[in-house]
């Protein structure tokens, strides 16, 4: 039986991450690992939580002989907007944290380490349409330098430690459940909540920025997936490609607009443009689907249809 720490459970993709697991593992064998105060009462209620500051590896440590955990999952990170108004603070973060975790992990012989990467990991040389596994890796943002040191020193444990540590790289993510922090791809989220409150989105990116994206479950299943893989048929470790689905902030509008006729958009271009154009307008992930079965099941009218049942179920119930 596995025992897992999540470093960053109370994030966008941490707190579901977190209740997902528990559900396959068992609510006292996932450990909610977060700097600040977790506050959700389902995280609370459904198996431990600890303070966990990923920069501290004594913290690290001392949690993970506490619970006698044998696997991490390092979710905590400064993503891409955010992380160009303070890239110190995200190769901190980023990248002298994500090394606590594997020092930990090597010291105690863990049994696993899981790391997510990002598209961010690609740049402006980078072949931007279906963008292959194998491919020039040069970012301008720092959040997508630490992304692919992240990898780079993932698969170093790897053949160095003989460790066994994983990552894909993820597209932007939607959901409906806990806000993204400081991406660039956050646009996607907020439209949502905005569509229901006000009929109207100012969008920071232009109408035609593609983007590869993915719909909250999908990136679940992608990550339990991979977490759970048999490691002796992977070729690959910490760097898997992943798609789902690929859509401009024009083409989301009119997915919404079939649901909400009066829905408009408008635009106002601010630097989060250049992270974007830095970015892939699509990925091939044949690697993940060859090696692992990756399958994704959701569309952009799928996504859409699910993100505003829901969300417009919370606010009716006045949670925004
Ligand atoms: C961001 O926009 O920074 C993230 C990402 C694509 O990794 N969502």
């Amino acid at each position: 039986m596995k025992k897992i720490l999540i470093i960053g459970a109370a994030g966008q993709i941490g707190s579901e991450l977190t209740l997902e697991l528990r559900e396959i593992y068992g609510g006292e064998n996932v450990i909610a690992g977060e700097i600040k105060e977790i506050t959700s009462e389902k995280l609370l209620n459904s198996g431990p939580v600890a303070k966990v500051d990923i920069t501290d590896i004594n913290n690290i440590a001392d949690v993970v002989k506490k619970y006698n955990v044998d696997a991490i999952i390092s979710m905590a990170a400064i993503l891409s907007a955010c992380g160009e108004q303070n890239p110190q603070l995200a190769w901190n973060v980023n990248m002298n944290g994500f090394i606590n975790v594997l020092e930990v992990a090597r010291e105690l012989k863990l049994k696993q380490v899981f790391n997510p990467s990002s598209i961010a990991a690609f740049g402006p040389s980078t072949p931007r349409n279906n963008t292959p596994q194998e491919t020039v890796l040069k970012p301008t943002s720092m959040y997508g330098v630490t992304k692919v040191a992240g990898e780079l020193i993932a698969d170093y444990y790897v053949f160095k430690y003989g460790m066994d540590v994983r990552g894909l790289r993820y597209p932007g993510i939607i959901s409906n459940e806990t806000l993204p922090g400081g991406g660039t791809t956050d646009y996607a989220v907020a439209i949502y909540y905005e569509a229901i409150k006000n009929k109207k989105y100012t969008c920071f990116l232009k109408e035609d920025t593609m983007l590869p994206m993915m719909y909250m479950p999908d990136c679940l299943k992608a990550t339990i997936d991979l977490f759970q893989a048999d490691y002796s048929k992977l070729k690959h470790h910490s760097d898997f490609n992943l798609a789902a689905m690929s859509f401009t902030p024009a083409i989301l509008a009119e997915s919404i607009k079939k649901h909400i006729p009066e829905f408009t958009i408008d635009y106002k271009i601010d630097f989060r443009q250049a992270i974007a154009d830095s970015w892939p307008r699509s990925i091939d992930d044949s690697a993940a689907r060859e090696e692992w079965g990756w399958k994704p099941s959701y569309d952009l009218d799928a996504m859409t249809a699910d993100m505003l049942k829901v969300l417009g179920e919370k606010h009716k119930k006045g949670l925004f």
